[in-house]
């Protein structure tokens, strides 16, 4: 678990998009990412309304939003200017080099030109890395990396882990954190995003599992949260984003004091 608070990180590390995530996190006390898994143009434009304030990123999976046009993306991006909060692509790419540099930069959903951050699987090796670098094109971006799984059966062992640190220490300019259950490095510039976080269930009947955002923070040593459901299926989803962002910032804040 890293001990240093946010801002002692913001000078620790030289990604640009780390420092910019960092400043974000400091200025609005948040370290809460939403999941926005909402099928439609106006869910998820209302979902960034209702909780951009209390988060730091909004993290999409572009591909389920049944009516995406060039419009949802203007909408989006007027979200993040008017909130404050980065863009994550959730696309978890995970083929060869040459392959993920199309899927980043063509097709419907052009990810390159608006996802600050996207999310990248370990599997093929650091080929994926360089293949995503290569559709970057001078403009500031930045990767995590999918170290470890929250679902059942999950086969990111700690081998794979280990390795997947290695992946990250060797390409630090493009990866900026982790999404992991729990360490995976002790390098302070990395930051670590945790899934699977509800406050009160356990699992769905998917083989999705979850942890409290105390647990998360205090136990797993996440950075950031990352909470879907827990929100958007809330009854008053800005009250349910003020309460997860408040027990995920307590839990931080509770973490560096314990440790320092
Ligand atoms: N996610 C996980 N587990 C992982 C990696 N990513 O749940 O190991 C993503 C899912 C979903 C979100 O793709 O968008 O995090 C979790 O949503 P939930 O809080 O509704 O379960």
């Amino acid at each position: 678990r890293v001990s240093a608070t946010f801002e002692a990180r913001i000078s620790t590390t030289n990604h640009p998009l780390a420092r910019k995530l960092l400043e974000i996190m400091v200025a609005k006390k948040t370290n809460l990412c939403i999941a926005a898994d909402v099928s439609t143009t106006k869910e998820l434009i209302t979902l960034a309304d209702n909780v951009g304030p209390h988060v730091c990123i909004f993290k999409t999976h572009i591909d389920i939003i049944s009516d995406f046009s060039d419009d949802t993306l203007k909408q989006l991006q007027g979200m993040a200017t008017k909130h404050n909060f980065m863009l994550m692509e959730d696309r978890k790419f995970g083929d060869i080099g040459a392959t993920v540099a199309n899927q980043y930069s063509s097709g419907v959903y052009k990810i390159v030109e608006w996802a600050d951050l996207v999310t990248v699987h370990a599997l093929p090796g650091d080929g994926v890395i360089k293949g995503l670098v290569s559709a970057v094109n001078g403009r500031s971006r930045g990767c995590v990396l999918v170290a470890e799984m929250s679902s059942q059966g999950a086969l990111t062992n700690t081998d794979y882990v280990k390795n997947s640190s290695k992946i990250a220490e060797d390409h630090t300019y493009f990866v900026m954190g982790f999404v992991a259950q729990g360490s995976v490095s002790d390098d302070p510039r990395f930051l670590l995003m945790t899934p699977g976080v509800q406050m009160e269930v356990l699992n769905d009947n998917l083989g999705q599992q979850y942890v409290t955002p105390h647990a998360a923070v205090m136990d797993k040593g996440a950075d950031i949260i990352i909470v879907g459901r827990g929100i958007t299926k809330a009854e008053d989803q800005v009250d349910a984003a003020v309460q997860y962002k408040e027990a995920a910032y307590n839990a931080y804040l509770e973490r560096v004091k314990q440790l320092q």
